[in-house]
């Protein structure tokens, strides 16, 4: 007997549903549970909280972007809609054969990847310069989404029965009249569906926004983004499962308003509501409280501010901080280099200030304006890279070692080799950093980490190459906690990071090297095309004030140039030697330099390195 083909496929289709709503949904409901964690952690569980959400509500920066994002969203959809319903109902006219040609040509947006788009517009504004501001953002996003309501207005239109315009001109309407009152009402399950998913597509957006978004333009995916580089935290979840609920609500609607045969009316008076309630912390925002009177816009390391130092900062000069981050020297002269970012104040390493001089993008530091420069430790000052300190003011310090696992590494972990051993493959991590990479290489070989000969720089190429494999990350950003998950046993890092690691656990242990590795000293220095000159230098005296500055040590790790400070440091940092180097052991260490032609050579063999 044959059996039925719906019987046949019946357990196979019920496992291949089951399997299409897990990949769909698992990654989803893993954000929302996580986001009532009661751990900072996120790969251990400890119980429920909203806390998370509660720290949401209160995080500036957050609330900020998420302001930003809705705003954008909000002028794309209108200018979308306004742009775009004209053109799907003349798109219905045309004859057939350009119709075909239309749909390719709007269809291409939709299939081109976005980092196509996000370079093409940001090549477009730098050539027409264009400062990159809200409004470049909101081009790029209705760029994007006009083919989502020119494709949808224009397939209802054409279910559209001809017979009802012809009606109405008989009965003369003018053309206007006509559009109106009986195409527009017919059209709209298409518009509200359109905008819908307009307004979502852009909120979400991050790739082409990265390209197009100027300083203080950060909405929510790009802050979400530069969050995670500090580490993933049960509040990034929180945010996430925000994000996704309203996407969700927006895309309910969009489904069922149009199968309600709702006026137009009433669909506007949806619309205008969803938009109003979505919208309202923005109004509230702006609306409410003086607005501050002055914003400093600062680009620095990730994991360089203690959780209040903006605040105070804020509150004591009136003053706004906009804080972008980095995360490797690279990314940062990438921003930096060409001009016109738009920064009052950053803090690259000793050699990107080298860098910034010689290219003339520095402004000079008016000691008069530094009360407290001398609390700076001398130590730190008159080092080659900005001789007289005319540049830079030394922020912190460290050196560059290896972190790993008392409990798993059995091997005494002495040089650099151990990162090497084909028995911790898959266990090692290192920083995604090209200078920093080949200089545990470089030294790994004898050379010197600031090395110009190209034989030399090809060896350490060649050692890169052969410890791929092993790799399981490249990152700069958060390898200290793949250290404490267990996910990585050996990881080359920058000290700060992994002295807090060390104060969370004490099976993370700290060594330097016995080759050598690097010294590093990162300075705050004022672009010279800085608007807020004056608020910048405020900042930096802020910074060098010995209680600020003992702060940013107690809660990230890192060392400060600061003498002042130490009299309020921890004791227990402060007898750390992962932070706090004996003279013998700093005396192994080299800074990195910049080694002008060279980097080209670099930078060729490490993109080789990481493409392949
Ligand atoms: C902080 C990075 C340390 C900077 N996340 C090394 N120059």
């Amino acid at each position: 007997m044959r059996r039925r083909l719906t019987q046949i496929g019946h357990p196979f289709l019920l496992g291949s549903s089951l399997l299409v709503a897990g990949f769909l949904y698992v990654p989803l409901l893993v954000v929302m549970l996580f986001s009532f964690n009661q751990s900072r952690l996120m790969m251990d569980w400890q119980g429920w909280t909203t806390g998370w959400y509660e720290v949401l509500l209160k995080d500036s920066r957050m609330l900020d972007s998420l302001a930003n994002s809705l705003w954008v969203a909000f002028w794309t959809t209108g200018l979308s809609l306004l742009m775009g319903i004209p053109a799907g109902v003349q798109w219905s006219r045309l004859p057939d054969r350009l119709k075909r040609v239309f749909e390719v040509l709007l269809l291409l947006p939709l299939v081109v990847p976005e980092i196509v788009l996000g370079v093409g517009f940001s090549t477009l504004f730098g050539l027409t310069r264009i400062r990159l501001s809200f409004s470049t953002v909101i081009f790029a996003h209705v760029a994007f989404s006009l083919s989502y309501v020119v494709l949808m207005v224009r397939s209802r239109m054409r279910r559209m029965d001809r017979r009802l315009i012809d009606a109405a001109m008989d009965l003369n309407a003018s053309e206007s009249r006509t559009f109106f009152r009986i195409v527009l009402p017919y059209l709209s399950p298409a518009v509200v569906s359109s905008g819908l998913m307009v307004f979502i597509i852009s909120l979400d957006d991050y790739v082409i926004t990265s390209f197009v978004a100027g300083v203080g333009n950060t909405t929510l995916p790009l802050q979400i983004y530069s969050m995670v580089k500090e580490g993933l935290t049960p509040e990034i979840n929180a945010v996430s499962t925000a994000l996704l609920v309203l996407s969700g609500l927006f895309l309910l609607v969009s489904q069922v308003l149009p199968l309600l045969r709702v006026s137009m009316w009433q669909t506007g008076l949806v619309l205008v509501a969803l938009g109003a309630v979505t919208t309202s912390p923005l109004w509230w925002q702006r609306l409410a409280g003086q607005p501050p009177a002055a914003t400093l816009n600062l680009f620095i390391w990730s994991g360089y501010l203690a959780p209040n130092t903006t605040r105070i900062f804020e509150q004591r000069f009136n003053a706004k901080v906009r804080v972008d981050l980095y995360d490797s020297n690279e990314a940062f002269l990438a921003k930096l280099q060409a001009g016109g970012a738009g920064y009052d104040l950053v803090v690259p390493s000793d050699y990107s200030v080298q860098i910034l001089r010689r290219l003339g993008r520095l402004g000079e530091i008016d000691r008069k304006q530094l009360p407290h420069f001398s609390n700076l430790d001398e130590t730190f000052l008159n080092r080659p890279f900005d001789p007289a300190n005319r540049y830079s003011v030394p922020y912190t310090w460290g050196i560059t070692g290896i972190g790993y696992r008392k409990d798993l590494v059995h091997d005494s972990v002495k040089g650099w080799g151990i990162l090497w051993d084909r028995k911790y493959q898959n266990r090692i991590v290192m920083l995604d950093d090209m200078r920093e990479n080949f200089g545990a290489a470089l030294k790994l070989a004898g050379f010197s980490i600031n090395s110009q000969k190209r034989e030399e720089i090809e060896q350490a190429q060649a050692l890169l190459e052969q410890q791929k494999p092993l790799v399981r990350a490249y990152n700069s950003s958060n390898f200290q906690e793949l250290l404490l998950s267990g996910d990585a046993w050996l990881v080359q890092g920058w000290n700060g990071q992994l002295v807090k690691a060390m104060q969370e656990s004490p099976v993370v242990g700290f060594s330097l090297p016995e080759e050598g590795s690097t010294l590093f000293i990162d300075s705050f220095c004022i672009p010279s095309d800085a608007p807020h000159k004056a608020l910048a230098h405020a900042f930096i005296d802020y910074m060098l004030e010995a209680e600020t500055a003992a702060e940013i040590v107690n809660q990230t790790g890192y060392a400060v140039a600061n003498r002042a400070a130490r009299a309020y440091i921890k004791r227990s940092l402060l007898t750390n030697p992962a932070l706090f180097p004996l003279p013998a052991d700093l005396e192994r260490c080299e800074m990195l330099e910049d080694v002008g032609a060279s980097v080209l050579i670099y930078d060729r063999l490490w993109t080789e390195i990481k493409s392949q």
